[in-house]
């Protein structure tokens, strides 16, 4: 049946496409959201595809997962409530299991098939689901959102699709305000943000919007995460009003967390100076994201 992916054509990164050599095709589905696709690759392990578009591999998830996930919440003192929205790989709340003073995780992911796939292909992600302070909401996150109560989580961490498909809503003004609305006054964001060598007028929309929805403080940081598009991948950090934050040095270093890196499950990429340099920016960048 042919597919309605265009592997060399997509929009967010015209006239360029990054390969990755198969082994093997091992699982093949539609859901009513997008088409999945694992296959196992000569160099990066396996490999999962959502409509075309690289979302993980064995070999380089760990720095997505780990910053994304450490960045906000190594930036405040003894998160307790977090929420995470798409993530149904489990990556992302692997990582937050490591951080002993969450009390509870909800985790809101729209596709219940990339949860089980994940579950099949990748236990070393999935394994976050086993966390028993997860509690995982399968739907929209912008229905979610929407009836979240307010004022509650300590963070949240929208680790979210490329924005055609179902997480197109997820870069718009009114979710944001959403997002807000269900964090504590100094709670924190920290949002998938997409590529500096790609996406600048994406990037100065978000900046623009979040400017305007968080008035604690907003930051662009990115790393780098070959098998995505340019091979880098950036964070937007807000925070709201409230006890102000400062993202760019760890007030909760992860060195000193008790157990977050457990014999078996060494973190690979994060550290505190990661963290910091993160927020560090080529010139090109600054100059585009100054006035936003
Ligand atoms: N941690 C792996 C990386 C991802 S996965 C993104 C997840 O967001 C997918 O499982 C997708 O089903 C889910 N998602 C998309 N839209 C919504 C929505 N509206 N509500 C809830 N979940 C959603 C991201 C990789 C980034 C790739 C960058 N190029």
């Amino acid at each position: 049946k042919a597919s309605k992916v265009q592997y060399y054509n997509n929009p967010m990164w015209p006239g360029e496409a990054h390969s990755l050599k198969v082994e093997k095709i091992l699982y093949q589905g539609k859901s009513p959201y997008q088409e999945v696709l694992v296959f196992e690759s000569s160099t990066y392990g396996k490999v999962l595809v959502l409509d075309g578009i690289v979302q993980l591999t064995d070999k380089d998830e760990c720095a997505y997962q780990e910053m994304i996930t450490h960045l906000p919440l190594c930036s405040i003192s003894s998160p307790k409530k977090v929420l995470v929205i798409g993530g149904g790989d489990g990556g992302v709340l692997r990582e937050i299991s490591r951080h002993s003073s969450v009390e509870s995780i909800d985790i809101c992911e729209i596709d219940q098939l990339v949860i089980d796939v994940c579950k099949d292909f990748f236990p070393q992600l999935s394994v976050g689901f086993e966390d028993p302070r997860v509690q995982l909401h399968v739907g929209d996150a912008v229905e979610f959102l929407r009836n979240a109560p307010e004022g509650t989580y300590d963070a949240i961490i929208v680790d979210s699709s490329d924005p055609i498909g179902p997480a197109q809503e997820l870069v718009e003004k009114p979710f944001f305000d959403t997002i807000a609305r269900a964090l504590r006054p100094g709670g924190v964001l920290c949002n998938q943000a997409e590529s500096m060598w790609l996406h600048t007028h994406l990037i100065q929309d978000m900046l623009s919007i979040c400017h305007e929805t968080f008035k604690g403080s907003v930051h662009y940081a990115w790393t780098s995460v070959p098998t995505y598009p340019s091979g880098v991948i950036g964070f937007l950090l807000c925070a709201k009003e409230g006890p102000p934050v400062n993202f760019l040095t760890p007030i909760n270093p992860i060195e000193k967390l008790e157990g977050a890196t457990k014999a078996g499950r060494e973190i690979r990429f994060y550290n505190s100076e990661m963290h910091r340099a993160a927020f560090v920016l080529p010139t090109f960048v600054k100059k585009e994201l100054e006035a936003y």
